[in-house]
């Protein structure tokens, strides 16, 4: 297993490489070029730049989170082969430099949701925080307006303003899609770049939906361990993986995280592991990864993580802003290293008593 901490390039994220090698027991990042819009066919030497500005500090580019999909693929429109094309593309040089992990989620319109990116606790650290009812009461545009004010000036992963600044349209292209179509837009999807993938050895791993339920009424078809399971068996790849994200399935209380971790095996190639607070249906709170903070069963999760012969990448998520530190929401330095020391700990610690 490889500790990996989530970073946003020089421009777009306030923690430097240097703090993160820092950092015990992390040995890489997963970074991004967070200025491509969804749809873009990356230039190779931006990639090449990206990966020799992370060698030089010491640390390896461990994988590719995201390379967005653009929604014409994900609503299946009349112009989606040309964005294939260009995925394609992006996967061949990406592979060409060596990356053999491509995160990616299938969530219509919007990636990751919150109602409030900086919920204040009662030890005056703020969290990210997700009420269902405060959800109904906003339009999209209204909650697009929210987010972009409390991000601390920074751009929000998966909320690109030129891409949501047409939030109607976007709204409109999906009028159509269903659960079952947009389940068969990703099939044809995977079948298209898969080749490339076995060619070039490089692993896709689809994130949850966040929250994994249906949100402004858009489809969402990656809410729990079947339908985990059955994106892993529509399309037999070795390359067809699962980056299993605890916190977005775990905002589902009746997701059972040890039994899906369990029940997909090999099929993880890439985990994401945070804690969260359960306030009532459809409301919650993120929580530091500490067991006792949260609802999670983080020595569950990380038990089932050292069953399965985890030796993928994995990487602490979404810390709490603490100790006055200025960051991207959820991506702070502090928080997020305390975390890889918990997990760390934890992953030591178990799997010295199954010796
Ligand atoms: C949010 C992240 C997501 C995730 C994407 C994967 O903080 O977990 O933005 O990276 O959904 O494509």
């Amino acid at each position: 297993m490889k500790m990996a901490l989530r970073w946003f390039g020089p421009s777009f994220d306030s923690v430097d490489l240097h703090s993160i090698r820092q950092i015990p027991g992390v040995s890489g990042v997963v970074s991004t070029l967070p200025d491509l819009a969804a749809g873009i066919d990356w230039p190779r030497e931006r990639i090449v730049d990206l990966k020799n500005t992370i060698e030089a500090e010491g640390l390896e580019l461990l994988g590719i989170e995201s390379v967005n999909i653009h929604d014409s693929i994900k609503a299946g429109t009349a112009d989606k082969d040309m964005y294939i094309e260009r995925y394609i593309n992006t996967l061949k040089s990406l592979g060409s430099v060596g990356i053999d992990l491509v995160c990616y989620n299938f969530m219509p319109v919007f990636d990751w949701t919150r109602t409030d990116l900086a919920k204040v606790r009662e030890d005056g650290a703020t969290v990210l925080a997700y009420d269902q009812k405060l959800l109904d009461a906003l339009h999209p545009e209204e909650m697009l307006a929210q987010m972009g004010k409390k991000s601390n000036n920074f751009l929000l992963p998966g909320w690109e303003p030129e891409r949501l600044g047409g939030i109607r349209e976007l709204f409109g292209i999906y009028q159509s899609v269903t659960t079952g179509s947009l389940f068969e837009n990703l099939v044809y999807f995977l079948k298209a770049i898969l080749p490339t993938c076995e060619h070039y050895g490089i692993t896709m791993a689809i994130h949850p939906d966040d929250p994994p339920w249906s949100v402004f009424g858009l489809p969402r078809i990656v809410k729990n361990g079947g339908d985990l399971l059955r994106i892993t068996q529509a399309v037999d790849s070795p390359h067809n993986c699962v980056a299993l994200c605890t916190g977005s399935l775990g905002s589902n209380p009746k997701n059972d995280l040890p039994g899906i971790i369990r029940s997909l095996g090999g099929k993880i190639a890439f985990a994401h592991v945070r804690n969260l607070r359960h306030t009532a249906e459809g409301i919650f709170e993120e929580a530091a990864h500490y067991a006792a903070d949260g609802s999670l069963d983080m020595v569950g999760i990380m038990e089932a993580f050292g069953d399965i012969g985890f030796s993928g990448i994995m990487r602490p998520d979404h810390g709490r802003a603490i100790w006055n530190e200025v960051a991207l929401p959820g991506y702070g330095l502090y928080d997020r290293a305390l975390g890889t020391q918990y997990l760390w700990g934890l992953w030591d610690a178990l799997s010295r008593t199954t010796e």
